[in-house]
C-alpha cells in the first residue's frame, strides 16, 4: 500500500472523528438530539468539505459558493461541526456548547439566518432535497443569463432514509431527472436504520433503480472509506446527469453498543456510551476540546478556495459595467427602479378602462406589465398554465437543453414546486412565482410554511379560489384555506376584488422582501370596484374602506375577493331602505394587523351591524365582526353545480347579506 494513501485516509479518519466527538458531546451536554447521522455520516461530510466543497468561511455569502443541504436536519450537529472546525466565525465552541438552547445559533435543526453556512432549514424531511433541486435550477438560469465565468457552482445534499421515503423527494427528483440538473449531487446516508428500527419494517424499495429511473446517476460506496467517496463525487461532478452517491454507513458510527441500531438516532448516547466510543475511535480528547494537528487540517481546508474566491472577484470586476451592476442588484434583492412607475402607469390605464375580468386574468396582465420590467422573476405552473395564467406575454420555457427561458413546466408535482422555490429564493438572484389551484395549496403547505419561517420572498399564484370554481365541485372548492394560510404566521394572503387591487397585491407582494405571499384569484369575471386611480396603494393597508356610507354607517360589510361585487350589491340595498351601508375590502389580513390601532379602529368603525362575506369559513372573521356579527360564507363543503346557482345554494347573495342585516337591525341590534 502506498504509505502517503495511508496516512490521508489516517488523516481524514481523526477529522471526520472530530465530528463524532463534537456530536456526540453536544447532544451528551444538552441532554438531547441526534448523535446517529453526524456520526454515521463524518466520513462522506470529511471528505465533501475538505476536498470538493467550493466556499469561503472568510466570505460566507459569496454567491458563487457551492450550496450544501442538510436535508436530514435532525443531523444537525454534523453541519454545526464541519462549520466550526471550517473556521465560520459564527459556529463558535461556546456556540456548540449551548447546542439547542435558547438563543443559541445550534438550533435543533438547522435554522436558516441563524448562522452562516446554514443555506435552509431542514428539519421536516424530504425539503431539503427539494430545496437543493431549486438552488440547482437558480445556478442554470443564472449562468444562462450571467455566464459561467461568475455563476458556475455545485449543489450538495446530504438525504437520509427518510428524506427517500417522503412523497416529495420523488417529486424533486423526477423533475431534477428531467432538467438533468447534473451540477445537483446528493449523497445518501444509506444505514438502512430509521427510528422504529431497521428500515426493512417499512422499506423494500431500490434507491439505485430508483434515481436511475428518474434519469440520474447512481452508484452504491462503502460510506466509511474516504478514498470511495472522493473518487464517487469526483466522477458524479463530471456527469451530465444529477447524481445520487449512495453511501453505505453504519448509523452511530464509533459508539460499540449502539452503533448500527436505531438507538443511537435521536437520544444521547450516554456517559458510558460516549467513553465507550472515545476508546473505540482513539479519542483522548476532552469533550468539545479538538487536537491541534485536526483543527489545523480542518482550518486550512476552510481556506482551500479563498483563492478560487478572490478569482472570481476578479471576474465579476470585469465583467461589463451594465450586467455587472444588474448581477448585484439580483443578487442583493432590490427591485427595479423601474416597477414603481410601470404599476403606476398600469394602474392609471385600469382606473380609466375599468375591465371586468376574472383576477386570474388580471394577474395575467399584471404579470406582463412585471416581467417586462423585473427580468428575475420566474414563473410557472404544475400544469395548470392555461389556468393560473401565470405565463405571460412572451414567456419562454425552461427545457433541460435551455435554461434561457422564465417559465417552468413543474409538471403536476406542486409540492416539489413550492418547496424547489424556496430553493431559489435562498439561492437567490431570482423571484420565483408559481402556479396551481387554491384548494392545492394543501400540497404546497409544509414548503409555504418554511419560506415563512425562513423570511423567503416566493410568491404563489392560487386561482380558483372558491365555490366560485363551479362545476369542478367541491374537491376543487377550497373553503377553509384561506383561513389555514392566514394561520401561518408572516404569510401575505392577498384576496383581491378587481383588476386594480390584483396590481396592488402583486406589487406587495414583490416588495414582501421578509416573506412568502399567496394571491388567492377568482375563476369568474368580477366587475370593476376601483374606479379612480389612487396615488397610493391602498392595499397595503390591508383593510380599507371601499365605499364610505352616505351618513353615519348602520352597517359596515367587510368582503374580499369576489365577494365584494356581492357587498356592493348589498350596499345598494341598504342605503335604499335608509340603512347607510359602508363596504371594507379586505385584501390582507395580516398586512391590517400591521397598521396603526388607530387605522384599525377607524376601519372597523363604529357601525351597530357588521357583517363578513367570503365565501369559505368565518374561522378568522370575528377579528373584524365580533363573535356577535353576521358572517355570510361556508360552512362546509360546496357542489358541483354553475357558479352562479352555487352562490344562490349556499345563501352568499346581496340578498342574503341585506336580509340579516335587516333582522339585526329590527331587533335593536
Ligand atoms: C416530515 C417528517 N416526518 C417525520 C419526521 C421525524 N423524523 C425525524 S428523523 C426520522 C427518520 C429517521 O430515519 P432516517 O431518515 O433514516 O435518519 P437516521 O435514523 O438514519 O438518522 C423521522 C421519522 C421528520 N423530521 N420529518
Amino acid at each position: 500500500m502506498d504509505p502517503t494513501e495511508d496516512s490521508d485516509s489516517d488523516k481524514l479518519k481523526r477529522m471526520a472523528n472530530a465530528i463524532r466527538a463534537l456530536a456526540m458531546d453536544a447532544v451528551q451536554q444538552a441532554n438531547s438530539g441526534h448523535p446517529g447521522l453526524p456520526m454515521g455520516a463524518a466520513d462522506i461530510a470529511t471528505v465533501l468539505f475538505t476536498r470538493f466543497l467550493r466556499f469561503d468561511p472568510a466570505h460566507p455569502d459569496w454567491p458563487d459558493r457551492d450550496r450544501f443541504v442538510l436535508s436530514a436536519g435532525h443531523g444537525s450537529m454534523l453541519l454545526y461541526s464541519c462549520l466550526h472546525l471550517l473556521g465560520y466565525e459564527d459556529m463558535t465552541i461556546d456556540e456548540l456548547r449551548r447546542f439547542r438552547q435558547l438563543g443559541s445559533k445550534t438550533a435543533g435543526h438547522p435554522e436558516y439566518g441563524h448562522a452562516s453556512g446554514i443555506e435552509t432549514t431542514t428539519g421536516p424531511l424530504g425539503q431539503g432535497v427539494a430545496n437543493a433541486v431549486g438552488m440547482a435550477m437558480a445556478e442554470r438560469l443564472l449562468a444562462g443569463r450571467f455566464g459561467p465565468e461568475v455563476v458556475d457552482h455545485h449543489t450538495y445534499a446530504l438525504v437520509s432514509d427518510g428524506d427517500l421515503m417522503e412523497g416529495i423527494s420523488h417529486e424533486a427528483i423526477s423533475i431534477a431527472g428531467h432538467l438533468r440538473l447534473n451540477k445537483l449531487i446528493v449523497l445518501f446516508d444509506d444505514n438502512n436504520i430509521s427510528i422504529d428500527g431497521p428500515l426493512d419494517l417499512a422499506e423494500s424499495g431500490d434507491q439505485i433503480r430508483r434515481f436511475e429511473a428518474a434519469g440520474w446517476n447512481a452508484t452504491r460506496i462503502d460510506g466509511h472509506d474516504p478514498a470511495a467517496i472522493e473518487a464517487a463525487i469526483a466522477a458524479a461532478r463530471t456527469s451530465e446527469k444529477p447524481s445520487l452517491i449512495a453511501c453505505r454507513t453504519v448509523i452511530g458510527f464509533g459508539a460499540p453498543n449502539k452503533q448500527g441500531t436505531s438507538g443511537s438516532h435521536g437520544a444521547p448516547l450516554g456517559a458510558d456510551e460516549v467513553a465507550a466510543a472515545r476508546k473505540q475511535l482513539g479519542w483522548t480528547s476532552a469533550p468539545f476540546e479538538i487536537p491541534t494537528d485536526v483543527r489545523d487540517a480542518w482550518r486550512i481546508a476552510g481556506l482551500r478556495s479563498s483563492q478560487a474566491r478572490r478569482a472570481w472577484e476578479s471576474r465579476l470586476a470585469a465583467l461589463d459595467g451594465d450586467l455587472r451592476t444588474e448581477f448585484d442588484r439580483r443578487l442583493t434583492g432590490d427591485l427595479p427602479t423601474a416597477l414603481a412607475g410601470a404599476l403606476d402607469d398600469y394602474r392609471r390605464k385600469l382606473a380609466k378602462d375599468r375591465p371586468a375580468l376574472a383576477t386570474r386574468n388580471a394577474s395575467q396582465d399584471t404579470l406582463d406589465v412585471i416581467n417586462a420590467v423585473v427580468p428575475e422573476t420566474i414563473g410557472g405552473s404544475a400544469d395548470l398554465t392555461g389556468s393560473n395564467n401565470t405565463r405571460s406575454k412572451g414567456m419562454a420555457a425552461v427545457t433541460p437543453d435551455d435554461f434561457s427561458g422564465r417559465f417552468i413546466h413543474w409538471g403536476v408535482r406542486e409540492h416539489a414546486m413550492a418547496a424547489a422555490m424556496n430553493g431559489m429564493a435562498l439561492h437567490g438572484g431570482i423571484v420565483p412565482y408559481s402556479g396551481t389551484f387554491l384548494v392545492f395549496s394543501d400540497y404546497c403547505r409544509p414548503a409555504i410554511r418554511l419560506a415563512a419561517l425562513m423570511k423567503q420572498r416566493v410568491i404563489h399564484v392560487m386561482t380558483h379560489d372558491s365555490i366560485g370554481l363551479g362545476e369542478d365541485g367541491p374537491t376543487h372548492q377550497p373553503v377553509e384555506h384561506l383561513a389555514s394560510l392566514r394561520a401561518i404566521p408572516n404569510v401575505n394572503v392577498f384576496r383581491p376584488a378587481d383588476a386594480m387591487e390584483t396590481a396592488e397585491c402583486w406589487q406587495l407582494a414583490l416588495e414582501s422582501r421578509g416573506g412568502p405571499s399567496v394571491l388567492a384569484l377568482t375563476r369568474q369575471k368580477l366587475p370593476a370596484a376601483r374606479l379612480e386611480f389612487d396615488d397610493e396603494n391602498r392595499c397595503a393597508r390591508g383593510a380599507y374602506e371601499l365605499r364610505p356610507a352616505d351618513g353615519d354607517a348602520a352597517v359596515t360589510i367587510f368582503a374580499t375577493g369576489s365577494e365584494i361585487e356581492i357587498a356592493l350589491a348589498a350596499k345598494s340595498l341598504l342605503d335604499q331602505t335608509g340603512h347607510p351601508t359602508r363596504v371594507v375590502s379586505v385584501p390582507c389580513f395580516r398586512l391590517f394587523e400591521k397598521q396603526s390601532p388607530q387605522y384599525q379602529a377607524e376601519t372597523i368603525g363604529q357601525a351597530p351591524v357588521r357583517v363578513a362575506v367570503e365565501a369559505a369559513v368565518r374561522m378568522g372573521w370575528d377579528r373584524f365582526i365580533g363573535t356577535d356579527g353576521i358572517f355570510v360564507g361556508m360552512t362546509g363543503f360546496g357542489a358541483s353545480a354553475p357558479y352562479q346557482e352555487l352562490y344562490k345554494h349556499f345563501h352568499i347573495t346581496a340578498e342574503a347579506i341585506a336580509d340579516a342585516a335587516h333582522d339585526r337591525l329590527e331587533a335593536g341590534v
